[in-house]
């Protein structure tokens, strides 16, 4: 089942969206495999953004993620990595559609609440620069005949 490493910005746990985000991919079915409050060491956030590292707002980029704890998640289901850039919306919060986490509640290019792996590759590179093996999970998700 494909996999897809997102990330709960520091913008989004200070505004207490945690709750929120995760409810919106549990809802839609996707299945949690990791998930971990943490800071983001400098070196850790170089790489990670490394792709930007020519851009002139990779500095900004930088010091934003590694400016206060974010969560990290990672999520499983069919073309999840597809799905949750539609729930994410536009990287612009102002080109965000409504009903995406961007459009919902991004307020600036910035500081857009959070981050999604745009590719196979980038998903596959992302989840083991945050985590390793043991802290993914691999599980059942059984029908319960208690559940009514
Ligand atoms: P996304 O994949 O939607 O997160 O967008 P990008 O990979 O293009 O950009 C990564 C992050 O860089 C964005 F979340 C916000 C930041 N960014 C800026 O600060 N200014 C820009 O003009 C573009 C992106």
């Amino acid at each position: 089942m494909e996999k897809t490493f997102l990330m709960v910005k520091p913008d989004g746990v200070q505004r207490n969206l945690i709750g929120e985000i995760m409810s919106r991919f549990e809802r839609k079915g996707f299945k949690l495999a990791g998930a971990k409050l943490m800071p983001v060491p400098q070196g850790l956030a170089e790489e990670h953004y490394g792709e930007h590292k020519e851009k002139p707002f990779f500095g900004e980029l930088v010091e934003f993620i590694t400016s206060g704890p974010v969560f990290a998640m990672v999520w499983e289901g069919e073309d999840v990595i597809a799905a949750a850039r539609q729930m994410m919306g536009a990287t612009k919060p102002s080109e965000a559609a409504p009903g995406t986490i961007r459009g919902d509640f991004g307020m600036i290019v910035g500081k857009n609440v959070i981050h999604g792996s745009d590719s196979k590759e980038s998903a596959d590179r992302e989840i083991s620069l945050f985590f390793n093996d043991g802290e993914l999970v691999d599980y059942q998700k059984d029908s319960l005949s208690w559940v009514y």
